[in-house]
């Protein structure tokens, strides 16, 4: 394995799924129970708000009963002990890695476990349940506010920032997502294009497996500690 100096990693949902949290597009994923179109999109949301709070909100339980597993726990070791720079971009809404104990990462599609306010865009930390009469903490005109995640047809957050790292990066991990949604599905081609080494570590082989130069299959709890090893063993 050559040295490398400037790692991007790619979560989702895979990462969390032995954490007991639910993947989207698996057999038993969260799309075969709900249609995203009514609980992951701002017409979904307008059409009937108290759904996609209920479905928020149940969600936002679960993540917080959750606990990072072996995955999440490699991914802090890897930020603290490499010896070069590392950014995490999860497309994930939980806060597990953080909880884990990394610090650099990206959440591209935003956080359960905080409200956007509709009136002042305002983000802040929300952990109970919300409602169509909750109300911006911070706002003058007492907003009504949303859970704080990306939904189809909305712009994935700091999209600048995770750009720039991909075209600087020499390492691409891309790490328990199926590679079906964009613009996150299209990193590794961006990472390519950069020259960099690209790396899926899933359960099972993405959409996009044929643009990673290296491809290790297995659950998350295995692979993951396994690869970051080697990673941080390389001499
Ligand atoms: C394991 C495992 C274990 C299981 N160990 N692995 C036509 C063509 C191209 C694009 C579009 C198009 N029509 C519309 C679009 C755009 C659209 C899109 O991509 N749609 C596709 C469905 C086609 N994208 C958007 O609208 C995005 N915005 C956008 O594009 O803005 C314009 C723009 C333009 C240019 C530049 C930048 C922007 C927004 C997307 C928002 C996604 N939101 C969601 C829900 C909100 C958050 C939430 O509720 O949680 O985000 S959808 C859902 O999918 C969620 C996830 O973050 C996201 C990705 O899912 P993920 O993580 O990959 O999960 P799964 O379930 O799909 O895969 C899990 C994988 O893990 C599997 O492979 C398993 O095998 C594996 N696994 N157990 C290891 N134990």
């Amino acid at each position: 394995m050559p040295q490398f100096k400037n790692i991007v990693i790619l979560t989702g949902a895979g990462l969390s799924a032995e954490s007991g949290l639910g993947t989207f597009r698996d057999v038993d994923g969260i799309w075969t129970k709900y249609d995203l179109n009514e609980v992951a999109t701002p017409e979904g949301f307008a059409a009937n708000p108290k759904k996609v709070h209920d479905f928020y909100n149940a969600r936002r339980r679960g993540v917080k009963a959750a606990k990072p597993n072996a995955a999440h726990h490699a991914l802090a070791k890897l930020e603290k002990e490499f010896d070069g720079k590392t950014l995490l971009v999860t497309q994930n809404i939980d806060r597990l890695l953080e909880r884990a104990g990394a610090e650099n990462i990206i959440h591209m599609h935003g956080e359960l476990l905080k409200a956007l306010c509709r009136t002042c865009g305002g983000r802040h930390i929300w952990e109970d349940d919300m409602s169509t009469e909750s109300q911006c903490i911070e706002c003058y005109d007492n907003g009504s506010v949303r859970p704080d995640v990306v939904w189809f047809g909305e712009m994935p957050y700091e999209m600048e920032r995770i750009m720039e790292a991909l075209e600087a990066c020499d390492l691409f991990i891309s790490i328990g997502t199926s590679g079906t949604v964009y613009p996150a599905a299209g990193f590794v081609a961006e990472a390519l294009h950069a020259g960099a080494h690209t790396v899926e570590l899933n359960l099972e082989p993405s959409e996009g497996v044929s643009l990673f130069n290296e491809t290790i299959h297995g659950p998350a709890t295995e692979i993951v500690p396994a690869y970051i090893e080697t990673l941080l063993n390389k001499k």
